[in-house]
């Protein structure tokens, strides 16, 4: 799953590195979300993703060579019964960060939690925002030491997969049963 806040860089991310033709389910922004969905910093953006992006990346270099299906999560917490469905069977999560708007940084993260799903935290280098150091992020987000946390840019193809491939090593590493009794990288494993 490729989650995170309001246009943090999701749709982005999946249309970097998908070698397929993205499956994207954007739709233009209206005035009735002018007060909930803060543009401050993107204000160039025009839609946002109302069910999700799907893409595909092989990995043949990786140690064992892998097929990832990318789920592109909606970003506002008003989807969050669709990141349910979105995580099952998930092999673990990528929780894009802006960190101007931190604070819609907070959801994603309470929820892979609390489903035990892996995730990583890779923050998307928004050009003139502040440069964070992936540790002071860590503790903004009261991340524990476990949790990778990544730089990146959500447009560049070897950026996403290098984060990709941290979080296939995280959940690798890092076994967990999902909140429904399922061990969510079956296939990982299998592979
Ligand atoms: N400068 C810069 N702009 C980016 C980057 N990633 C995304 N953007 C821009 O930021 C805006 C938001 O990107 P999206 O990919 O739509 O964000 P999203 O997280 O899918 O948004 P929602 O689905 O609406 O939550 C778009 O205008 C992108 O072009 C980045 O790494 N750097
Ligand atoms: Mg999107």
């Amino acid at each position: 799953m490729i989650a995170g806040g309001f246009g943090a860089g999701k749709t982005t991310a999946v249309g970097a590195v998908s070698e397929i033709t993205p499956l994207s389910t954007e739709e233009y922004l209206t005035e009735a979300s002018t007060d909930v969905d803060s543009l401050a910093g993107i204000e160039a953006k025009t839609t946002t993703t109302v069910a999700f992006d799907f893409g595909r990346l092989s990995l043949p270099d990786a140690p064992t060579p892998l097929e990832l299906f990318l789920f592109g999560t909606p970003g506002q917490d008003r989807f969050v019964d669709l990141w349910y469905d979105l995580s099952r069977g998930a092999v673990g999560a990528i929780v894009l960060v802006d960190t101007r708007r931190l604070e819609s940084s907070f959801t994603p993260v309470g929820f892979f939690e609390d489903i035990h799903l892996p995730f990583v935290v890779a923050v998307n280098q928004f050009d003139g925002a502040y440069r964070y150091h992936p540790e002071q992020v860590r503790t903004a987000l009261e991340l524990p030491t476990s949790v990778p946390v990544v730089t990146c840019d959500a447009r560049d193809p070897n950026h996403v997969a290098g984060v990709l491939l941290t979080l296939v090593d995280h959940a690798v590493n890092n076994a967990a049963i999902s909140r429904d009794g399922h061990a969510p990288y079956t296939t990982l494993q299998d592979a």
